[in-house]
């Protein structure tokens, strides 16, 4: 009896312990930095203002900073010997608005709330800011993020989705993130804005397969079309918008291109041609509705991928450097 009363206070003692960990909250910062939500918003705004970029940039951003390390800004550390994260291959194309939105978020920040917020938790505020914008879904963001200690190129491969995945590849690779296909699919939707360079689906135009030069899954016109945007050994610069139809807003024509053929990439466009993720794509097509609460929830689990809490990792003072 004794031994079980013991054994029971000790796992309640455990489960106490335990329950505070890895968790966030909407409203971490409310008595430390009760502007917090208002300082970042204006710093995006601002930002949006001078470029159109800033919306996928830092979105964009927020992914690859949840993927690797989990949502810690180890992204956004710049290596002197150029072999921090953002240095790596797959990073090479990350706009360099989505860090500066964040570098400048945090400067308004630290005028008013020193040494207490997280760049994390920054990253993550201007990514909801940023789909507000460009006219998409609001949603409150869970906050109480510490900064992560490491950021190392070598950690980036094989940790994020490529444009050739099908969906067993997808669906791996977010479900080792705690996401489901239908968090994959909503999470998708965000390539309703921004840009991608030609290298990128070039395999689809002009080498897809031995039968068929062009992918058989993209709709005609719009094979031609991206053609003429990115014509054989086009400038590694140039890139095109990813969606076609309303580049600019935030909305579910991406998967009513999806439905006409127009995805960009084959990862984009295998979410309709597979018949497993076909019925999730049709409804989000159709009903804005649906796909805007899926996106909040999508992303509100990809905050919380791999996160520190409480006395691990740090407050950086300066997004891309360590504190020591
Ligand atoms: C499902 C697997 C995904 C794959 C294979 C993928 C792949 C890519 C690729 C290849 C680009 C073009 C990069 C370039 O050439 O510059 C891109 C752009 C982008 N991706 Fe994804 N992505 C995926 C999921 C996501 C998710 C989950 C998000 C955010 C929630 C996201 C947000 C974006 C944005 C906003 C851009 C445009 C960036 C810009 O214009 O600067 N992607 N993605
Ligand atoms: C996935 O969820 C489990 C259970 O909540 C958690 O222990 C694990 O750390 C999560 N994985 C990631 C990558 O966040
Ligand atoms: C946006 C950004 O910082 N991109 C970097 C990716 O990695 C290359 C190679 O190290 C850097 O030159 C880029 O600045």
């Amino acid at each position: 009896m004794d031994v079980m009363r013991r054994g029971l206070i000790l796992l309640m003692v455990f489960m106490i312990l335990q329950r505070g960990k890895g968790q966030l909250f909407e409203n971490f910062y409310s008595d430390k930095c009760p502007n917090l939500e208002s300082i970042v918003k204006q710093e995006v705004s601002t930002k949006f203002s001078q470029t159109f970029v800033t919306i996928p940039a830092t979105l964009r951003l927020f992914f690859h900073d949840c993927f690797v390390e989990g949502c810690d800004a180890s992204v956004m550390i710049a290596s002197p010997n150029g072999d921090a994260e953002k240095d790596a291959q797959d990073n090479l194309s990350l706009a360099g608005d989505g860090f500066d939105t964040v570098i400048k978020a945090k400067l308004a920040v630290e005028q008013q709330c020193p040494g207490v917020v997280s760049c994390a938790d920054i990253l993550a505020l201007g990514a909801r800011d940023v789909v507000v914008l460009a006219g998409g879904p609001s949603w409150e963001v869970e906050l109480g993020r510490r900064d992560g200690l490491v950021s190392q190129a070598s950690r980036v491969a094989g940790n994020l989705p490529e444009p050739e995945f099908n969906l067993v590849q997808l669906n791996t690779i977010f479900a080792r993130n705690n996401l489901t296909q239908f968090d994959m699919i909503a999470l998708s939707g965000a390539h309703t804005v921004g840009f991608s360079h030609c290298n990128r689906f070039a395999n689809r135009l002009y080498s897809f397969s031995s039968s068929s030069a062009i992918d058989p899954t993209l709709d005609p016109n719009y094979a031609q079309q991206l053609m003429q945007a990115c014509p054989q050994n086009v400038d590694p610069s140039i890139a095109i918008n990813m969606d076609p139809v309303t580049p600019q807003t935030f909305d579910n024509v991406y998967y009513q291109n999806l439905v006409s053929g127009k995805g960009l990439f084959t990862s984009d466009q295998v979410l309709f041609t597979d018949s497993a993720s076909e019925p999730t794509v049709n409804d989000f097509a159709s009903n804005p509705g649906n796909f805007n609460g899926a996106f909040i929830s999508a992303m509100r689990k990809l905050g919380r991928v791999g996160v520190k809490t409480g006395n691990e990792g740090e407050i950086r003072i300066d997004c891309t450097k360590f504190n020591s």
